[in-house]
């Protein structure tokens, strides 16, 4: 990671206080993230830090817009319930001047949450409560944006879960093969090319009109929703960054693949990675107990085929990050991205073997 002049950069933030320190957070694949400590009368105070990255999100202030609508609309849905809202929902920190985000002077955009204290979040689910939890959690996020006029917000990745121009970046990464590492690869591409006609299913329904265009989080692996300390509450859905219209299915989609998942999303040894089926159904009755409210039969439908399209859209991208050079996704070892596809290959080689008790 390059080296920033973090104390520099927080305080072109509305904060107030003393800056006591600041550590790095490395749990996203994508922005940079820092947690700082500042002092104040009434005690100490955190707040996150993010570097956008641009690589990924051209129009940073497009990605803070959206953020900006969906948390005031959350928010005011929450109020009606709750006294901790702020614990309940990302809180943007405007810049001095106002602004959602502050431009440094290498043109990189920064931005500021408070941080949300006494939480912990989870690289996979211990028990069906909580995947149970975790269900409920991505239900209710939309639920509250179902009354959200997604003709506000701006689209921040075009074509993030096209399927089909996922395929078209692996035959490029594949045919320029940068780093030579084809070699390395080709049962893998063998397994993911005889899936590609089947991966096409949610995106073309969303476009055929058969499943509805509602606002969704598109991101929702597990460790972006937070959980009390005890384990015994999900609070928050974070990392709001790719929130745009699509389908729910792409939401229900990736909590499956991230939570029904014994190992985690990089796991080195494929023995420990497995599709539980009882983890799968606590999720799914977690979710379905807050989604019942909107969802069509068909939507529904979809659900189980939605967990084995992402899981194979992760093993896409992954396999083209490491055939094109790891030029995408933050890693922390040589052949990360190719243990982060490989999982995905093995979880869905198991969800097949599990079908029928899926379904
Ligand atoms: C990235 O930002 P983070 O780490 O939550 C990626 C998701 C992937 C995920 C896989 C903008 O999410 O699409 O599912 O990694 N986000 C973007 O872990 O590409
Ligand atoms: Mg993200």
């Amino acid at each position: 990671m390059p080296e920033f002049n973090l104390a520099e950069i927080t305080s072109h933030f509305s904060i107030s206080g003393k800056l006591e320190n600041i550590k790095v957070n490395s749990q996203g694949h994508i922005n940079s993230t820092f947690i700082s400590e500042f002092s104040t009368p009434e005690g100490i105070r955190r707040y996150t830090h993010q570097r956008i990255n641009q690589n990924v999100f051209h129009k940073p202030m497009e990605v803070m817009e959206n953020i900006w609508l969906v948390t005031n609309h959350i928010r005011t849905i929450l109020k009606q319930e709750y006294s901790d809202v702020s614990r309940r929902c990302l809180t943007v920190i405007l810049t001095n001047d106002g602004k959602l985000a502050y431009e440094d002077s290498d043109g990189g955009f920064w931005r500021t949450y408070e941080y949300i204290d006494h939480v912990r979040t989870y690289e996979s689910i211990a028990n069906e409560k909580q995947a149970q939890l975790l269900g409920e959690a991505v239900g209710n996020f939309q639920l509250e944006l179902s009354d959200f006029d997604g003709s506000r917000l701006h689209e921040t990745i075009p074509h993030f879960h096209d399927m089909a121009s996922r395929y078209a970046q692996l035959d490029k990464a594949i045919s320029e093969d940068r780093l030579g590492r084809f070699a390395k690869v080709h049962r893998e591409v063998d397994f993911l090319m005889d899936n590609r006609e089947r991966g096409s299913i949610l995106w073309d329904s969303m476009k055929n009109g058969s499943v509805p265009i509602r606002v969704t989080h598109n991101d929702t692996k597990m460790n972006n929703v937070l959980f009390s300390e005890d384990g015994q509450e999900a609070l928050c859905v974070i990392d709001l960054d790719t929130v745009m219209p699509g389908t729910i299915l792409f939401d229900t989609g990736d909590m499956i693949r991230t939570a029904t998942n014994t190992a985690c999303e990089d796991e080195r040894d494929l023995e420990k990675v497995s599709c539980s089926v009882k983890l799968h159904h606590a999720l799914l009755s977690g979710y379905r107990s807050r989604a019942s409210k909107f969802l069509t039969s068909r939507e529904d439908e979809l659900i189980t085929e939605s967990g084995r399209t992402t899981t194979q859209i992760m093993a896409v991208r992954f396999l083209t990050d490491f055939l094109a050079g790891d030029v995408y996704y933050h890693i922390e070892r040589p052949e990360h991205n190719l243990d982060r596809a490989r999982t995905q290959i093995c979880l869905m080689q198991d969800m097949d073997r599990k079908w029928d008790q899926l379904r």
